[in-house]
């Protein structure tokens, strides 16, 4: 089941049916105490939505914060010891790959957040920035996982490389992190095989395709939502990246008007193109 945020209300889709979603609070809904149960019977008690397609859908999230998780791919762990040797911080990417307490940082407000369709952005201050596609939870107040969506960890590669402690400005800014297109509604731990990919696309071409599964991340979902709740409550529940399995070579940046294809099937596809600098 995938539960979509629209600018018109929410929706839940159920075997290629969309059904329209009575309650209205974004945050009731997914803080509710049986979401699968209550969308169950949406589905069950509704007529399917003929208006689903004319919908701008927007990234499903209210008043949940976005926290992720890093270096949980060798892939990511190799990529940033090279890009921090020269500042001396390989090291600590090793040392928090191999450790028992994960990485965990705080990514972005919904404010920052780009939804499906959405310009993501690119620091002006920055010459080397990179997508992170990145199997997204959703974690409801009870620290359990409630669903899966897609997300981009935006990231200035430069930035972080100069000196490991610049992590939230390379991270955190307007538009670095997109969510979507729907959260796959499920308790159940996805299959290891499923893959993550990403495509970035150039005046028509693609300059970079990119590929990982779930069996090559480091830490299960579980262990990194117990590390978040241990000391943080979410009263509207959270969002949690869990880090990412593809880095781009070295020598690729993005630029302004690319656009990022992130596909995690069963979640589908999210896509966004890139701007760089303050907007409106
Ligand atoms: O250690 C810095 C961030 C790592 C990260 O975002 C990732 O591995 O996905
Ligand atoms: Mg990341």
């Amino acid at each position: 089941m995938k539960l979509y945020r629209t600018s018109n209300g929410s929706f839940v889709e159920d075997g290629g049916r969309y059904f329209r979603i009575p309650e209205a609070n974004w945050d009731a809904l997914v803080t509710h105490s049986d979401l699968r149960g209550y969308l169950q019977s949406v589905v069950d008690g509704g007529m399917p939505a003929p208006d689903f397609a004319a919908q701008k859908l927007e990234a499903p999230i209210g008043n949940q914060e976005v926290w992720a998780a890093g270096v949980t791919y060798y892939r990511s762990r190799s990529a940033r010891m090279a890009e921090a040797k020269d500042a001396g911080g390989g090291d600590f990417y090793d040392r928090v790959y191999t450790a028992e307490r994960p990485e965990l940082f705080f990514k972005a407000t919904a404010s920052r957040v780009a939804g499906p369709g959405n310009e993501v952005r690119i620091r002006s201050d920055a010459r080397w920035s990179v997508p992170e596609p990145e199997l997204t939870l959703l974690i409801n107040p009870r620290g359990q996982i409630i669903g899966y969506t897609a997300g981009n960890d935006m990231s200035s590669r430069d930035i972080e490389g100069e000196n490991p402690l610049y992590l939230p400005q390379a991270k955190v800014y307007d538009r670095s992190c997109a969510l979507g297109p729907c959260v796959l509604v499920s308790s159940d731990p996805l299959p290891a095989i499923t893959p993550i990919r990403v495509e970035i696309e150039r005046g028509g071409s693609a300059v970079f395709l990119g590929a990982t599964t779930l069996a090559e991340m480091k830490r299960t979902p579980v262990e990194l939502a117990g590390y978040l709740f241990r000391e943080n409550t979410f009263p509207s529940g959270t969002f949690l990246m869990t880090g990412t399995g593809v880095v781009p070579p070295d020598e690729f940046t993005l630029a302004a008007g690319d656009k990022i294809r992130i596909t995690i099937e069963p979640i589908g596809t999210l896509e966004n193109t890139v701007v760089q600098g303050k907007t409106a």
